[in-house]
């Protein structure tokens, strides 16, 4: 598939971030276009080798849950990746506390734990609260407890490197004065060649975080949404300006009411910021994909990129830059 072909799946790369309305007219105009499956979306660069193994896992006919657990176990067990898992930056009492759900289409199933210590697979943990237990939060000592008793693997955090990384950063105790660098979030949807739809999410969170903080990536609605009738959104930004409006549910009820996923998540940011007294200074940023088999990203970060697999090429694009508030929108 040409570069243009994928990129025609999405609208991205054809459309200007000042040219909103133009991109939710083009956004409406790709409806018609055909999708494809199976198909991989996450959010940043270190989506894509997650991408890559999810879609490989698929290949070799393991299920959704599957390629979503496995592609996100890359990122968790990244030593490089100091916002996702273990290697993650700790919180303001020098200890990273692990955000992660998944959710699955069919039956409409989900699972999650938060301010998770300890273990190396939080994407894990969700998956077996989902599977093996009544519930669907687990938070604290009760989800490290319970993870042990599954036998996942635990692993004795680092304190030494809590002290380096705060010489560095100086003063960044609390979420409202952490830097935009310090956080990004692995979100990963996979559409399976059935038609049915999985996510699955998994963060360390803000760095400097008020210890017990939980984010918006375990919170079913706001960090990932899965609705198997419509699609999957995934959030990364800052989980308190996502969890306030239930971000990516937002973005799947939009793709309900007929817009292209892109759209959907242009109109979220668009319909956020109208809202919000930060406007858009809310550093938010959402991927989304639909049944059919299309995909989209908005954010207000311009740093922001997303990553997306199918059997006909796996990379990392640009999503729309949304950069100014329009006065009126879709509801
Ligand atoms: C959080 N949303 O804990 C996560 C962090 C993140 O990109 O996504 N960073 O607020």
């Amino acid at each position: 598939m040409s570069r243009r072909t994928f990129l025609d799946h999405t609208g991205v790369g054809l459309l200007s971030g000042t040219a909103l309305s133009l991109g939710i007219a083009r956004s409406q105009a790709a409806d018609a276009e055909p999708g494809q499956k199976p198909l991989i979306v996450s959010t940043w660069p270190f989506g894509k080798p997650a991408n890559d193994a999810a879609l490989a896992v698929l290949a070799r006919g393991g299920s959704l849950l599957d390629a979503v657990e496995q592609g996100i176990w890359l990122v968790e067990s990244d030593p490089n990746n100091h916002s996702v898992g273990l290697a993650g930056r700790p919180n303001a009492a020098g200890v990273v506390q692990l955000d992660a759900c998944i959710m699955s289409g069919p039956g409409h199933r989900g699972g999650s734990v938060a301010a998770l210590e300890g273990i190396r697979h939080p994407i894990s943990a969700a998956r077996r609260v989902m599977e093996k237990t009544p519930h669907v939060m687990l938070v604290g000592e009760g989800a490290r407890l319970f993870a042990l008793q599954e036998g996942l693997e635990s692993l004795v955090l680092d304190k030494h490197r809590y002290d380096q990384w705060e010489k560095k950063i100086g003063a960044a105790k609390t979420s409202s004065g952490a830097k935009r660098d310090n956080h990004d979030t692995i979100a990963l949807l996979a559409l399976g060649t059935d038609g049915n739809i999985a996510g699955g999410c998994s963060t360390s969170g803000l760095a400097g975080k008020l210890p017990g903080r939980v984010g918006d990536s375990p919170i079913l609605g706001s960090g990932l949404y899965v609705d198997n009738e419509v699609g999957a959104a995934g959030a990364t930004g800052v989980g308190e300006n996502v969890m306030r409006y239930c971000g990516s549910f937002m973005v799947v009820e939009y793709m309900r009411q007929g817009l292209h996923p892109q759209a959907a998540c242009q109109q979220t940011i668009q319909r956020i910021a109208r809202q919000d007294p930060k406007g858009l200074d809310l550093s938010i940023n959402f991927v989304a994909l639909d049944k059919q088999g299309r995909f989209g990203a908005a954010g207000t970060d311009a740093g922001f990129k997303f990553s997306v697999a199918t059997s006909a090429g796996s990379q990392v694009l640009q999503p729309l830059l949304v950069q100014q508030v329009e006065k009126t929108g879709a509801r």
